[in-house]
């Protein structure tokens, strides 16, 4: 390792470092980040961003008595390698490694745990009052970036702050970037405080001189506050924020340690709300980040020298089969419309941002008002398909409530990343969205088994028109099914026998992702003689009523299986219904995720380690059936063949 990051064990080991030897470390945690995290995947250019902030802000503040409060926390790599966690930092996001994100019980430096944007100016407000109720003294700093300061929850916190008046620090990370290219109007206002900035330095510093001078100064500066408000822009710096009841430091270079060192002393003196505004470059200090910071943002391991994957699997992801499904649904028919919240890439929407700009609307991270948004567009007959992450969907619960479904609005959600995600961990699993949807009114919710009937579940939703229609599907590669150019219907809550069994014994209800692995499992219980039935049901809501009649009346036991918790989800509506149909002679079993939030880790891990392996699916089912099993060695779980395809005779 190299020099001074060697020696580098908590912040106190840097606080008598000069400018230059910062500086050197700065470049040391560069190479040192680049190398884990070209290893590991994760999120890069974004820490590549805030090296020297986050090592002034150590070097200045005394943490963790002060407190940095990080939002996304994406960007924390460098606080957590100078906070204690350096030679743990090559376990980043692996199964009991350290987590990508800051974490309240992995360090004392870690104040508040994230993964979800916008949360930083709330949770640091909290604190600033805690402290003062609490008559304790210490500095509260919020960092958020430009994108997160798009969402609702940062202008709630910001309008809170600039009424309570409390001594905080928001630093706004500026790199002109979210995922993507920023978006909105803020994102304009904040470009045009930049692009005047040598004006606004002069404006600045105007500003700065009439607070200095007591009484004539404040003089100056309340008729100033009186004049008109063209007048005022000139002369006020971030206007905006000073409105807002924050004084305003800006902008500053985010990468010259002397200056940082510099305006953060003063800041320090400083009381009441302030909001300095940092500007920095996503993926500083490696060439290939600063050009592609999108590429950058969050990767699989990869190859430093070229930037590209290690590993590309040549099967497409559910993404990028919705994406370019949508975008060839598109053509046909004019009234669909895109949106996504800060995530085009994510979900794949990419192509149709490319072919129809027009109608394609990133609305910044703002998930509730997507789907309120979505909602008015729907009111005036088009077809909005709403794309978001599942764990990001919890943020719209209401809008989807309130504004679609009480209304039957035909508002499409396409519900990426459902289930376990990985290295993510917790806060990005998506295991909690059948719960939370089936329960509403007018609600249809899908998941397909592969990515044909992706395909044809897009098609059922475009042309649903009675009310608002989910489909969730997995991250990652589909099964390898080929991709149709023509779709069909499904007929809203039908399901389909995937494995005819004997009709007896074991049915084996399920849906999505979760399907190949249940006809696997069949496949190894017909060697305990036991036919199982598998079903397909395709739908959550509405259920296939006839279908689970038929079962429950036919077979002894039920099994089902999802990938969602199983509080509130698929198994516990398949239960809700026998119990209401008083079909209470069946015996069964719900497999699906606990009561409990799953760490970070390799996803074929983390589904062993629930059980919701093939293994631990096989050994559930026989020991619910009382089936004698010997120790054996369990096949692994393989649903691929070798040319990558699967094939499935449907019944
Ligand atoms: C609620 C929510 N929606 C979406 C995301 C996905 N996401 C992670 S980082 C990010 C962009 C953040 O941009 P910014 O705050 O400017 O930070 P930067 O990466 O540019 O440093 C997005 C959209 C998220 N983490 N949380």
């Amino acid at each position: 390792m190299s020099t001074l990051l060697n020696k580098i064990n908590s912040p106190e080991d840097i606080k008598n470092f000069d400018s230059n030897q910062l500086a050197q470390l700065a470049d040391e945690l560069r190479e040192y980040i680049i190398s884990v995290i070209s290893e590991n995947g994760g999120h890069l250019a974004p820490s590549l961003g805030v090296v020297e902030l986050t090592l002034v802000l150590h070097y200045l503040y005394n943490t963790p008595q002060d407190k940095i409060i990080w939002d996304v926390g994406h960007q924390a790599y460098i606080h957590k390698i100078i906070t204690g966690r350096k030679d743990r930092f090559p376990t980043i996001r692996q199964y009991r490694g350290i987590s990508g994100f800051p974490k309240i019980d992995e360090s004392i430096y870690d104040h508040f745990g994230v993964g979800h944007a916008c949360t930083s100016i709330s949770a640091a407000l909290g604190m600033a009052c805690a402290r003062d109720l609490k008559k304790e003294n210490h500095a509260v700093i919020a960092i958020i970036g430009d994108g997160a300061m798009t969402g609702g929850l940062a202008f709630e916190g910001l309008n809170n702050v600039g009424s309570l008046n409390k001594d905080i620090t928001v630093i706004l990370n500026d790199n002109n970037m979210s995922i993507s290219q920023n978006v909105g109007a803020l994102h304009k206002y904040l470009t045009y405080l930049l692009t005047t900035s040598t004006y606004n330095k002069v404006k600045a510093d105007i500003w700065e001189l009439t607070g200095r001078l007591s009484r004539f100064g404040q003089r100056i500066r309340s008729t100033i506050r009186q004049v008109d408000e063209g007048l005022k822009a000139l002369v006020v710096p971030g206007l905006l924020f000073e409105r807002l009841g924050f004084r305003y430091i800006g902008p500053v270079d985010g990468h010259d340690i002397p200056e940082l060192i510099r305006i953060f002393r003063e800041v320090q003196k400083m009381k009441g709300p302030i909001l300095v505004h940092v500007c920095t470059i996503k993926g500083k200090g490696y060439e290939l980040a600063e050009k592609n910071a999108t590429h950058f943002h969050g990767l699989t391991p990869f190859n430093r020298e070229t930037g590209a994957a290690r590993s590309v699997s040549p099967i497409p992801t559910y993404s990028k089969v919705f994406g370019n499904t949508l975008t060839a649904m598109a053509e046909k028919d004019e009234k669909i419309v895109a949106i996504t919240a800060a995530m085009a890439v994510g979900t794949g929407l990419t192509p149709f941002c490319d072919k129809y700009p027009e109608r394609f609307f990133d609305v910044g991270i703002a998930e509730g008002h997507a789907v309120t948004f979505a909602a008015g567009l729907a009111t005036q007959g088009m077809k909005p398909v709403v794309a978001i992450y599942s764990s990001f969907l919890q943020r719209s619960y209401d809008q989807i409530i309130h504004d679609v479904a009480l209304q039957k609005l035909p508002v499409i959600f396409a519900i990426d990343r459902a289930g376990l995600v990985g290295d993510d961990g917790p806060t990005h699993h998506g295991i909690f969205d059948l719960s939370f949807l089936r329960h509403i009114p007018n609600m249809v919710v899908m998941a397909p088994k592969d990515e044909q009937e992706l395909q044809d579940m897009l098609w059922t939703a475009i042309n649903y028109q009675a009310g608002p229609i989910a489909i969730r599907y997995p991250r990652g590669q589909g099964v390898g099914k080929p991709l149709k150019s023509t779709f069909n219907i499904i007929p809203i809550g039908q399901s389909e026998i995937v494995t005819k069994g004997d009709g007896r014994e074991l049915a084996i209800l399920t849906i999505g992702s979760m399907v190949y692995p249940a006809i696997k499992v069949a496949e190894k219980l017909l060697s305990f003689n036991i036919q199982a039935t598998v079903v397909n049901m395709r739908f959550i809501k509405p259920l296939d009523g006839k279908m689970l009649r038929q079962i429950a009346l036919t077979h002894d036991a039920i099994v089902t299986l999802e990938d969602n918790v199983k509080q509130g989800g698929f198994g516990s509506a398949v239960n809700e219904y026998l119990i209401e149909n008083q079909l209470f002679e069946i015996k069964s079993l719900c497999l699906g995720l606990p009561d409990e939030f799953v760490e970070h880790g390799a996803n074929d891990l983390l589904y062993h380690n629930v059980g919701l392996d093939f293994e631990g699916i096989t050994q559930s089912i026989t020991k619910f059936l009382g089936v004698e099993t010997t120790p054996e060695k369990w096949e692994s779980t393989e649903y691929i063949t070798e040319n990558n395809t699967l094939e499935l005779t449907t019944h």
